[in-house]
């Protein structure tokens, strides 16, 4: 493709993903990604039951589509006063997830129709499941960087974002990554709120994980300590009848509310 189309092309995706109701959106190289810090490091970090590959490698290349080119970040707004797009309906994905799923079933439709020969990824949130490690697909996109709670800093929203992606075969133009450094001067509010002291002590080093960007970027996010939150939350969470998607009457399902004290605690974008 020449250079002018794979630009225009790169900006109708843009809009067009902002008209379906991404707050942000992005794209980088599908290459970059396989290289990335949070696929080159999640071997050496500690198991937990979800987000991991079952193999432990450093490429994440045998499970991404082989003519994979592109990939597509959208990134949706998850403000405090909407807390509701968070909450988890056991099983089911939450309404901010499907918010998200939409958007990009949609992108694909319009794709499909429009440009002849696209063909499109959709990409799994699990790891596990072939997904890509998506904070960091963002920071690639140019959508922000990684702050000192461990999570994707947006300058208009802060963390305060969930992110879905989608595989292109065609090479577009990358928007990323940005500079932006938020966390430079911040007394880090992000690290003092985490109920586990997630964030007490300094866990990972440049020596131990092999490269400079580590988990909380400076090696203090304990990702065993965060998910024991998570467990607790599970065990408070309470039976409640819901509407869920795709279903006409409500269904009793337990209402999972999960922590969210390292990104509301962020000052970015309030
Ligand atoms: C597994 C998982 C979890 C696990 C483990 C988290 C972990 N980080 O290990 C548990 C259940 C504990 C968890 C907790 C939470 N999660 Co979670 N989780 C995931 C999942 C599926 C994979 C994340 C993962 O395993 N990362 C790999 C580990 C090895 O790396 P890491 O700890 O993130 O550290 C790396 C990065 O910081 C990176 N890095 C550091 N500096 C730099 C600099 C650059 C330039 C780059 C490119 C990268 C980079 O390198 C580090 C490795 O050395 C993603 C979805 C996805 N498909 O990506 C969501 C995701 C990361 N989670 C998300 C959220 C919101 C949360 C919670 C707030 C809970 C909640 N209410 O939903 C907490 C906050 C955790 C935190 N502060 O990091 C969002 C983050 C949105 C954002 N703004 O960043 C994601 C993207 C899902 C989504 N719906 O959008 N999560």
């Amino acid at each position: 493709m020449k250079n002018n189309d794979k630009l225009n092309l790169s900006s109708a995706i843009l809009r067009k993903a902002r008209e379906l109701g991404a707050d942000a959106t992005g794209i980088a190289d599908l290459n970059e990604i396989k290289g990335c810090p949070s696929l080159r490091a999640d071997f050496k970090i500690p198991q937990i039951e979800v987000g991991r590959r079952e193999d432990s490698f450093e490429s994440g290349e045998n499970l991404l589509p082989e003519d994979g080119r592109s990939v597509i970040v959208i990134a949706v707004s998850h403000p405090e006063d909407k807390p509701e797009l968070d909450w988890r309906y056991e099983k089911h994905s939450t309404p901010g997830n499907q918010r998200l799923i939409a958007i990009n079933n949609n992108l694909i439709k319009w794709l499909k129709s429009n440009y002849i020969g696209v063909k499109t990824y959709n990409v799994p949130y699990f790891i596990e499941k072939g997904g890509i490690y998506l904070k960091d697909a963002a920071v690639m996109a140019g959508l922000g960087s990684i702050g000192l709670n461990n999570l994707l800093i947006t300058p208009e929203y802060g963390p305060r974002v969930r992110l879905r992606a989608l595989i292109v075969n065609i090479e577009l133009v990358s928007t990323g990554p940005l500079v932006f450094d938020p966390c430079s001067g911040c007394e880090g509010y992000c690290m003092k709120e985490c109920p586990q002291g997630a964030f007490d002590e300094m866990i990972y080093s440049l020596e131990e994980i092999g490269q400079e960007f580590l988990p909380g970027k400076t090696g203090t996010y304990n990702r065993l300590k965060c998910n024991d939150q998570m467990e607790r939350d599970k065990q408070v969470a309470r039976k409640r009848g819901v509407r869920v998607l795709h279903k006409p009457t409500d269904e009793m399902v337990c209402l999972f509310k999960h922590c969210r004290n390292c990104e509301l605690s962020c000052p970015v974008g309030l």
